[in-house]
């Protein structure tokens, strides 16, 4: 088997019962399969709730390790739309000429340290670092921060071996804490001063509204960039000829990059707790329960994607649900995509080929099912073109 292959775990369940059931924390989840179901869930907000207890609609929850709500995601309409409005124009930013300029450097310098090493690990050494670089012209903070962001690792909520990291998470709320201050006091052009500076509703925003909207951003854009940029150069790897394609017909990366979205779905899952005795499926579903929508499975659905479980490069119709679907599609999914769409022209352009000598598999445990996700390190050689 390839290293960059992905089998859908899901398949048998989704086509039998378009159900599967995980626990998590005695907390279980009835997990939503197919793309139509996972779709009519996430439009109906009313019986299908964001804004449960802050971290219960994450699967693992985190309820456990955290208070803060995150926003905009575990708010519903209408809040959610108010500060939807605020924040998109600003999550919007990175189609600006100035950013694209800036976010060209810094992968043309992770690239080029890359290409200068014997081998190097795509996770630590390479997706880390962009992510956490490229995070700087999000927040619009100085780029040194990003020297602290990738000394906490992947995950900021999980660490190797234990599912949730109160102590871990305890160093993002602190260090969101001392920035906001930091804000307030000296105010800057970054998007803690901006937040503070904002009202929704006629009201100012809170210290403890920035601080959901920023761990939103920092949380919710870590292992899922770093895992679609590893497993695109896994792709890469196993697929010379791809890289070739794409170095010819530079017009095929946006479309390549909705099709590794599609296929490796970095966000396995996203919760809802369910307002009301209800069924989905044909199953009964009881208030003040869990259940998920299933982007990953709901990707594979061969009801609507021919050859579901082969990347299409050039895939033409590609509804995929991997940035969610409905209202709470992705905040960040404009800085995700041209991050992506960069580093695959880029890496076209300067890498001839990549020859992975070692891998350990990243494998989420849900109930029944078993799913890569990524990898925990995947060591790879950059022949420079
Ligand atoms: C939450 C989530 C958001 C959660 C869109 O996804 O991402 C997860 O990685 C975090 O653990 O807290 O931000």
């Amino acid at each position: 088997m390839k290293v960059s292959e992905f089998t859908c775990p899901f398949a048998h369940a989704r086509q039998s019962k378009g159900l599967g059931f995980m626990d998590d924390q005695n907390d279980p989840v009835t997990m939503l399969l197919r793309l139509k179901d996972v779709r009519k869930t996430a439009h109906n907000w009313k019986t299908f709730q964001s804004g449960a207890v802050p971290g219960r609609i994450v699967i693992p929850s985190e309820v456990k390790i955290r208070d803060t709500r995150q926003i905009p995601f575990e708010l519903d309409p209408p809040a959610h739309g108010d500060f939807r409005a605020l924040l998109d124009p600003w999550f919007k930013r990175p189609l600006e000429d100035e950013y694209q300029h800036k976010l060209d450097n810094i992968i043309d310098n992770v690239i080029d340290k890359s290409t200068s090493l014997a081998s190097l690990d795509i996770v630590t050494e390479f997706a880390l670092i962009l992510q956490s670089q490229a995070l700087t012209l999000l927040l619009n903070t100085p780029f040194e921060e990003s020297k602290t962001w990738i000394s906490w690792g992947t995950h900021v909520f999980r660490s190797d071996g234990e599912a949730l990291d109160a102590n871990k998470a305890n160093i993002l709320y602190d260090y969101l804490d001392k920035e906001i201050d930091r804000a307030a006091e000296n105010p800057t052009d970054d998007l803690y001063s901006v937040l503070l500076a904002s009202e929704v509703n006629g009201k100012q925003l809170s210290k403890e509204e920035v601080k959901g909207i920023l761990i939103l951003t920092f949380a919710g854009g870590r292992d899922t960039v770093i895992n679609a940029i590893t497993n695109s150069i896994a792709y890469l790897a196993d697929h010379p000829e791809a890289l070739e394609q794409l170095k010819q017909n530079p017009d095929m990366i946006n479309n390549a990059v909705e099709e590794f979205i599609r296929y490796f779905s970095p966000l396995t899952q996203m919760g809802r707790v369910v307002t009301t005795d209800t069924e989905v499926c044909e199953h009964a579903q009881k208030a003040d329960t869990r259940v998920s929508l299933c982007w990953a499975s709901a990707n594979r659905d061969e009801k609507t994607f021919e050859r579901a479980d082969e990347i299409v490069l050039d895939r033409k119709i590609n509804p995929h649900v991997g940035f969610g679907f409905s209202h709470h599609n992705c905040l960040g999914a404009t800085h995700a995509r041209q991050i992506l769409r960069t580093l695959l022209l880029k890496l076209s352009q300067q890498v001839s080929a990549i020859e992975v000598i070692d891998y350990k598999e990243n494998i989420e445990e849900l109930g029944e099912f078993n799913r890569k996700v990524g990898f925990d390190n995947l060591r790879v050689v950059l022949h420079r073109a």
